[in-house]
């Protein structure tokens, strides 16, 4: 009934002009004041004062005086504003609303019957609410930046900028939804490649309130996305750790399996069990001693590079010692020709009498030596090809032979020759020497391989020839 009454008052207000309209915008938490004065002289005690509010033209009384008496006592936890009794007199019947709300937007009308009839006050309040301060992430799975922020009103505007300004913002999707509270939350989706490093900024904007915030993010091109980031940091170092550790492995491997070899040769060395001779026959500077000197050298490997077997020693014929022990029971001799061309002279009988004495009661290896610095001339192979008849006619089989200096050129063609001759087996060698006698284990096991071939071969030499004959062989050569 009241409710219509003062529908009535409205529409005879509303014809007769006599309403101003206020419009206030306020942020979401302030407190607000809505003004609505009277001319105090044209008020009676008895007339009433209230204050309206309508939302989508539904209208709820919020306060209502008679005579400075409060009519709502009743709701007044419920209502929202306040009015000071004791300024009504003044004409003053302002509202007062504190934290304002979302809900508090509206129409609010304030109306009083004066004397002269009804007066009413139109306000329009609007809230605005400033959205919170964006939080801006960086996705996971793809390259694309999200930037959120809650509780704006209206709706936030989202831009996005790059290094230097860029603007990226076609480069975003931005979606806003209604929350519970009646406010928009934001949220906005870049997707963008980034080729270099630059400084990303998302600005949420609140164009009424004429208020922006950012947030902006360093950002790398090598964090482009998860899974590469995934890839090179942990994947790489873990494949490259694995493959150092077969790397060093098989190096290890390879170098263990190595010294066992060499090892494994050794001890064949220091086992035969035979008196053992190896006979080089060589003319000067052709490095016999040198190639005694590095079979010890190979075989001792405890003991330092010693010049055993008396190499560049002036003047180098017959140098002096002729034997040198490599095992109790091994020894290395040299037999050394003459040093023209025709080195098989008068002194062949007595040679081929004590080699011939000497393989039938020792064990012994012939073993030609012939450097590859020195080419061979006719004469030469002519020397040559007798001499290996004159063993072969001792020993029933023809000499080994060791190429030294085999760095020269013609060491492969040597070698051709001399399997050609009917070498059994052909070495080759680069000696130890008192300049150069840097171990390796290349450069060793050749020399043992020599030193083992030489006693197998002693054996066998033995077994065909004096089959019976226990052995006790060490050669001289004079
Ligand atoms: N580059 C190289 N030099 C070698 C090799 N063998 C020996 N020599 C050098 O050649 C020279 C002669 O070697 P020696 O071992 O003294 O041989 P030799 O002259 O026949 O010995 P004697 O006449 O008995 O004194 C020496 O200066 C050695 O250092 C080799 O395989 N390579
Ligand atoms: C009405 O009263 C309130 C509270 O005292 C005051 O803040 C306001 O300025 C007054 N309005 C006018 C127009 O005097
Ligand atoms: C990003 O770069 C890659 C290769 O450089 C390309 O295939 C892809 O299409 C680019 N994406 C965008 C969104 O530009």
């Amino acid at each position: 009934m009241k409710i219509f009454i003062i529908g009535l008052i409205l529409m005879v207000v509303k014809r007769t002009g006599r309403f101003f309209v206020n419009e206030i915008t306020a942020v979401r938490g302030s407190d607000v004041w809505i003004e609505c004065t009277f001319d105090a002289t044209r008020m009676s005690q008895d007339e009433p004062v209230w204050w309206l509010h309508c939302e989508n033209s539904n209208c709820i009384e919020i306060q209502h005086f008679i005579g400075g008496v409060d009519q709502l006592q009743d709701r007044a936890a419920s209502r929202r504003g306040r009015v000071y009794p004791d300024k009504l007199r003044e004409g003053n019947a302002s509202l007062f609303i504190e934290n304002v709300q979302m809900s508090d937007e509206g129409h609010y009308e304030c109306s009083a019957i004066l004397t002269d009839g009804p007066c009413t006050t139109i306000s329009v309040l609007t809230v605005l609410a400033s959205s919170e301060p964006p939080q801006l992430t960086e996705a996971l799975d793809t390259r694309s930046f999200t930037c959120s922020s809650r509780n704006g009103f209206p709706p936030a505007l989202v831009t996005w900028a790059g290094g230097n300004g860029m603007n990226y913002t076609p480069d975003s999707v931005t979606q806003h939804t209604l929350n519970p509270e009646g406010l928009y939350d934001v949220v906005s989706k870049l997707t963008r490649n980034v080729t270099e490093e630059e400084t990303i900024c998302c600005t949420v904007w609140n164009q009424p309130l004429q208020e922006h915030k950012t947030n902006c993010m360093r950002v790398t091109p090598g964090q482009e996305t998860d899974d590469q980031h995934l890839l090179t940091a942990t994947l790489i170092p873990v494949a490259l750790f694995i493959l150092a550790c077969c790397v060093g492995f098989m190096i290890y491997r390879y170098c263990y399996k190595g010294r066992r070899n060499l090892a494994r040769k050794r001890e064949r060395i220091s086992n035969c069990s035979h008196q053992t001779v190896i006979v080089l026959i060589g003319k000067p500077e052709h490095g016999v001693p040198s190639l005694i000197n590095s079979c010890v050298y190979a075989y001792k490997t405890d003991e330092p590079f010693k010049n055993r077997a008396g190499a560049t020693r002036h003047p180098p014929h017959y140098a002096k010692p002729e034997e040198v022990p490599l095992t109790e029971r091994i020894t290395i001799t040299r037999a050394l020709l003459q040093p023209e061309d025709r080195f098989w002279t008068s002194e062949r009988d007595s040679f081929l009498d004590k080699w011939r004495r000497e393989a039938q009661s020792h064990r012994c290896c012939f073993v030609f030596v012939h450097s590859c610095i020195d080419k061979l001339t006719a004469t030469t192979k002519d020397e040559i090809q007798k001499l290996f008849e004159d063993v072969k006619s001792v020993t029933g089989s023809y000499p080994f032979t060791a190429l030294t200096m085999k760095n020269f050129e013609n060491a492969e063609e040597l070698k051709r020759y001399f399997k050609y001759l009917g070498s059994k087996r052909v070495f080759s060698f680069h000696n130890y020497t008192i300049h150069d006698h840097k171990r390796t284990a290349k450069r060793d096991e050749e020399f043992l391989d020599f030193v083992n071939a030489c006693t197998d071969e002693a054996v066998d030499t033995e077994s065909e020839m004096v089959p019976l004959i226990e052995d006790v062989c060490v050669l001289h050569t004079h």
